[in-house]
C-alpha cells in the first residue's frame, strides 16, 4: 500500500513541508496571566507536535488592545517575544516548522480586558451578541467604539510591528488571522461594518485594511511566507453578510495580489457543522487564489486523504485531533486510533490535557 499524497511532502510558497497535514490554530489560553508570556509549558506542547507539516500556532494578540480573552499570548512586548523564541527553538530542534497567528480581536472583548478598562475597538459601533472569558466566568462582549479614519493606519502598523516580531521571535512564517468575527472579518462583513468613510460601504471599501495589512506583513516577510484564514460562511461572533460569496472573493483576490503562500478556510461553520448556505461554493471561492489551498473544518483521516487526492486541498488543518493527538501524523501513517480530546481543558489550566496526551508508542508500551 503506498502512503496517501495528505502524508507526502508540499512545498508551498518558500515553505517546504514533509507532509500536507496541519496543526491548526487553537485556543489554548495557557500563557502567563498577566504578561500574556509564552512559557516553557507551551514549548513542549508546541514540540511534541513538531511532525506536523507545519504548525500554526493559537490566535496571538498583536497589542494589548487587540486583546479579548484571558491568558492568550501577545507578540507585543520583549517579554512575549522571548518566550515565543523558546517555542521556536523548541519546535525547530524537533525538525518542525511553525508560524505565528497574528490576532486583533476588535469588538470580540471586554473593558475588564483593555488598557485602561476602555472600549474595544471595531470598524462600528456595533456590539457582538457574543461572549468572551474574563479570567473568571464568561461574560457579553462590550460595546466597541469606532476607530476613527485617522487610526486606522495605526491598527495596520500595529500587524507590521508584530510581524516584525514574530521574525525576531524565530518563526518561519506568519498567518493573518481575517476569520471568526475578529477585527478584519469584522472590516470585511456588512453586519458589523456600516462605515461611510473609505474603509466601509462598498467592498473595495471594506477589503481596504486587509489590503493595507497585506502590506503591511509583506513589508516584513516574503509574500511566500505568509497566509490568511478566512470563514466565509460561519456565523460564530455574531458574524453576518448579505453577499459573502463576492464579499469574501474580493478578500481572496487581494490576497492572491499579494501573493500570499496559502489561503486557508474554514469550511462551514467553525468547529460545527461543514454545510454551506445556499449559494455557497469553496471552489469558486478558491479559483480566485493563486497560491496553496489549505482546508480545516471536522476534516478525519480519510475526509482528507480524499480531499488531498481528489485536489480539493493541498493542505488540511486539524484541530481538535491535534488537541488529543501529538503524533497525528504517525497515527495517520499507520491508520492507528486516535486520542479522544477532553472539552473540559481545552481552555486554560496546566499540562493537564495539554501536554499529558499520550503518543501511540507511550500509550502500546503502558
Ligand atoms: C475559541 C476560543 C477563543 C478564541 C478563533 C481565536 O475562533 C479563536 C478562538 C477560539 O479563531
Amino acid at each position: 500500500m503506498t502512503a496517501p499524497k495528505l502524508l507526502s511532502p508540499a512545498t508551498i510558497g518558500e515553505f517546504d513541508l514533509p507532509n500536507r497535514v496541519v496543526m491548526a490554530p487553537l485556543t489554548r489560553n495557557r500563557a502567563r496571566p498577566d504578561s500574556n508570556v509564552p512559557h516553557a509549558l507551551n514549548a513542549e506542547y508546541y514540540a511534541q507536535r513538531a511532525s506536523a507539516g507545519l504548525i500554526i500556532t493559537e490566535a496571538t494578540q498583536i497589542t494589548p488592545e487587540g486583546k479579548g480573552y484571558a491568558w492568550t499570548p501577545g507578540i507585543h512586548s520583549a517579554e512575549q517575544i522571548g518566550g515565543w523564541r523558546q517555542v521556536t527553538d523548541a519546535v525547530h530542534a524537533q525538525g518542525g516548522r511553525i508560524v505565528l497567528q497574528l490576532w486583533h480581536v476588535g469588538r470580540i472583548s471586554h473593558t475588564s480586558l483593555q488598557p485602561d478598562g476602555q472600549a474595544p475597538v471595531a470598524p462600528s459601533a456595533i456590539a457582538a451578541d457574543a461572549h468572551t472569558f474574563d479570567g473568571e466566568g464568561f461574560v457579553q462582549t462590550s460595546t466597541p467604539r469606532a476607530l476613527a479614519t485617522d487610526e486606522i493606519a495605526r491598527v495596520v502598523d500595529d500587524y507590521r510591528q508584530a510581524a516584525r516580531n514574530a521574525r525576531q521571535a524565530g518563526f518561519d512564517g506568519v498567518e493573518v488571522h481575517a476569520a471568526n468575527g475578529y477585527v478584519l472579518d469584522q472590516f470585511l462583513r456588512d453586519g458589523s461594518n456600516t462605515r461611510d468613510d473609505r474603509y466601509g460601504g462598498s467592498i473595495e471599501n471594506r477589503v481596504r485594511i486587509l489590503r493595507e495589512v497585506f502590506e503591511a506583513v509583506t513589508d516584513v516577510w516574503p509574500a511566500g511566507r505568509v497566509g490568511v484564514r478566512f470563514s466565509p460562511f460561519a456565523g460564530f461572533n455574531d458574524m453576518h453578510d448579505r453577499t459573502p460569496m463576492q464579499t469574501f472573493g474580493a478578500a481572496i483576490s487581494a490576497a492572491s495580489a499579494a501573493g500570499l503562500a496559502y489561503l486557508h478556510l474554514v469550511e462551514g461553520q467553525t468547529g460545527g457543522p461543514r454545510d454551506l448556505p445556499e449559494g455557497g461554493d469553496l471552489d469558486a471561492l478558491r479559483a480566485r487564489f493563486d497560491g496553496a489551498y489549505m482546508a480545516n473544518n471536522g476534516y478525519d483521516r480519510q475526509l482528507a486523504v480524499d480531499a488531498v487526492e481528489s485536489g480539493h486541498a493541498d493542505l488540511v488543518a486539524f484541530g481538535r485531533p491535534y488537541i488529543a493527538n501529538p503524533d497525528l501524523v504517525e497515527r495517520f501513517a499507520r491508520n492507528a486510533e486516535l486520542n479522544a480530546p477532553d472539552q473540559a481543558t481545552f481552555y486554560g489550566g496546566g499540562a493537564e490535557g495539554y501536554t499529558d496526551y499520550p503518543t501511540l508508542a507511550e500509550s502500546q508500551a503502558a
